[in-house]
């Protein structure tokens, strides 16, 4: 019975620390976008092919968020953006505070996009507001295609659905059009992309998205400046 109010006051003070991190996006014109999904579905290797097809002088800069180890920012650091570990000691989402913490000695003006790259839950991130102007959530294919359904916060407040493995395809019953048909029951708005992080297959398509969302605040960032 105690639980619900401590959990209310903690959550709306995550919603102040994110109301604050998206003014703070916001002013520099920074998109910033966070990663979801289980463990294992490719967030990595999404953001490891994002990061390749970027040229050198993009003003990119990646957190990424793991229980226990900094493999991921290791594998992230070959691209030679900025990318910092946030290691949670255990909690299985990122918050605000975290985001917030972590981008204290990163100087603002100096970025437009920033990733971040959730710890590996379909659940707990769903809660936590990291200030992000749009969350992305990533499912594989050999994750089957009820997930949706069985997990619909994350796949509502998503504005992007990847999915992931594509390549695998022919080896596990996954009905791909299922799949996107629950997606749009819980989620009738949710953009869809499917892509292979394994052989490139779809990328194009994901990064036609990406640039998509940074044009349109690009506009938006002149709408408000004029
Ligand atoms: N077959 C296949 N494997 C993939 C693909 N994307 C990622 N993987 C593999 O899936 C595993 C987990 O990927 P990772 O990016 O670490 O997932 P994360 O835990 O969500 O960050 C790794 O062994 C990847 O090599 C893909 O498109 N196809
Ligand atoms: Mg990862």
């Amino acid at each position: 019975m105690e639980r619900v109010p401590l959990e209310r006051k903690v959550l709306s003070e995550n919603d102040r620390i994110a109301a604050e991190l998206r003014a703070r996006f916001e002013e520099h014109g920074i998109l910033c976008l966070n990663f979801i999904s289980s463990p294992g579905s490719g967030k990595t290797s999404l953001l490891e092919r994002t990061l390749a097809s970027l040229p050198v002088h993009e003003r990119v800069a990646v957190l990424t968020g793991d229980i226990q180890t900094d493999n991921d920012a290791e594998r992230l650091k070959r691209y030679h953006f900025p990318v910092k570990q946030i290691t949670t000691g255990g909690t299985c989402h990122l918050d605000a505070r975290m985001i917030e913490r972590h981008l204290a000695d990163w100087r603002l003006e100096d970025l437009d996009l920033l990733l971040i790259e959730n710890v590996g839950n379909l659940v707990c991130p769903a809660s936590y507001d990291l200030g992000e102007a749009a969350k992305v959530v990533v499912l594989s294919v050999t994750e089957g295609e009820d997930k949706p359904l069985k997990y619909p916060s994350i796949f509502f407040k998503s504005e992007l659905l990847v999915l992931n493995k594509i390549d695998l395809l022919p080896y596990v019953p996954f009905d791909m059009r299922e799949a996107a048909e629950n997606a749009r029951r819980v989620h009738p708005g949710i953009d869809i992309v499917k892509v292979s992080c394994l052989t490139g297959g779809g990328l194009h398509e994901w990064l036609m998205w990406l640039e998509q969302r940074r044009r349109s605040l690009k506009s938006l960032v002149r709408a408000v400046a004029n």
